[in-house]
């Protein structure tokens, strides 16, 4: 497409206008790396048992053909994934994603059975984050964990979290780049819950003795994520939004907000300023339910730009680790990270591309009417010519026209799986 660059020209002129320097946008667009979840390409199944069946109250529906199988299919896909967004990434391995060959159980996974992918990591330039699993396992079938009335339960768990640290830290010493361990438990009841204190007790004890070991920050940094319920676990969550706030906070660990995991009215956009009066770093699971934690693919909707506006308004960006988390198998996996990925490039491209400076202006001067006069223009502005000189100067597809790539890509290797 030779008019893209052309476009481009004139977009760049009308942004100047109201003091936008299109070109370096474009070059600190490029260097905010988003951490592409491993998950969407096999539906949250992991390689540790082929028969593996997804619980913890989490639910993936559709079965779209091709999914990968194997650690070598599934990088081959992420691989093609990244060959379509803009820019250099980060991919989030969950710890049921090892190279194992063979039965490990949870408890005694190594950084040897991650090997692998710190070997392609290292090939493709991309950071490497991690996740225990603490879900679809016989140790979790009664629904809890780390707060399990049983000790023994609580240890297995225990010990799978700080092996899991373990191999986060092996990340980030191998990578170069600290590795974001998040800690994610599915824990809750489905029915009215009378010892609710108790398990939550259980939970922060555990986390305690998780952390105990220290761990060099540029090598592996530890967030918690929060929730307000599950599939079967609609009436008490233990890791709540206060539990895990509160916690996080008053250990100095990262905050973890998933998009999806609050009340429906609820947007974690306006969260945000308040976790970093408090917090050094989020992390975001940048996500979209749908009536529920639907986890459905990131949509250039008025929540993802909210996000991104606040993180670009806040000067938010540096200090947030940006996850993506959605699995949908109802369609191909890989345009569904290719979509949300390049999604949240568009969202961050268009708060990138507001007057923030000249807004915050207007507010502090009472000049209301300019703010929200601005506020409605510049959501007309040219940001689609931008956008497209952006994916051209990074080498990868303009427009649409990734789709035919990853038509070519399901023809010629995913149905013949
Ligand atoms: C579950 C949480 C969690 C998971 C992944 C697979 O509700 O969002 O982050 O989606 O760890
Ligand atoms: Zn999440």
């Amino acid at each position: 497409m030779d008019y893209v660059k052309e476009s481009y020209e004139l977009a760049k002129k009308r942004y100047a206008e109201i003091g936008v320097d299109t070109d370096a946008v474009l070059e600190r667009l490029k260097n905010i790396p988003i951490s592409m979840h491993c998950w969407q390409g096999d539906d949250v199944i992991g390689f540790e048992n082929p028969d593996g069946e997804l619980t913890g109250g989490i639910q993936t529906t559709g079965n779209y053909p091709g999914k990968a199988r194997t650690p070598d299919e599934l990088r081959a896909d992420i691989e093609k994934a990244l060959s379509m967004i803009p820019g250099k990434h980060r991919i989030n391995l969950h710890a049921i994603y090892g190279d194992f060959e063979g039965n490990v159980e949870r408890d005694k996974i190594e950084p040897k059975h991650f090997a692998k992918w710190v070997e392609w990591a290292k090939k493709n330039g991309v950071g490497l984050d991690f996740n225990p699993t603490c879900f679809s396992h016989p140790m979790s079938a009664d629904g809890l964990t780390i707060s399990h009335p049983d000790k023994e339960v609580r240890d297995y768990w225990i010990r799978h979290c700080k092996a899991c640290r373990k191999i986060a830290a092996y990340f980030g010493e191998e990578l170069g780049t600290p590795a974001v361990t998040n800690f994610w438990f599915p824990d809750g009841m489905k029915d009215i819950t009378v010892n609710k204190y108790g398990m939550r007790k259980y939970m922060a004890e555990g986390l305690d003795e998780v952390f105990s070991v220290e761990y060099p920050e540029e090598y592996t940094l530890d967030a918690v994520e929060s929730k307000v319920f599950g599939i079967g676990a609609e009436s008490y969550t233990v890791g709540s939004n206060e539990f895990c706030t509160g916690y996080a906070i008053s250990r100095g660990k990262l905050v973890c907000l998933d998009a999806g995991h609050f009340h429906p009215t609820e947007v974690i956009s306006d969260k945000l300023s308040a976790i970093f009066c408090f917090s050094k770093d989020v992390l975001l699971h940048v996500s979209r339910p749908v009536r529920w934690d639907s986890d459905h693919v990131v949509i250039l909707n008025d929540e993802l730009k909210n996000i991104a506006e606040e993180l670009v308004r806040g000067n938010f960006i540096e200090r947030t680790h940006i996850g993506l988390d959605f699995f949908d198998a109802s369609i191909n996996r890989i345009a569904a990270w290719v979509i949300g990925m390049r999604n949240m490039q568009k969202a961050l491209l268009l708060a990138l591309l507001e007057p923030s400076e000249q807004l915050k202006e207007y507010e502090a001067t009472f000049d209301y009417t300019s703010r929200l006069a601005m506020l409605e223009e510049i959501k007309t502005l040219p940001a689609g010519a931008v956008w497209d000189y952006f994916c051209q100067i990074n080498n990868v597809p303009v427009g649409d026209a990734w789709l035919k790539e990853v038509k070519a890509y399901e023809n010629d290797v995913l149905l013949k799986r």
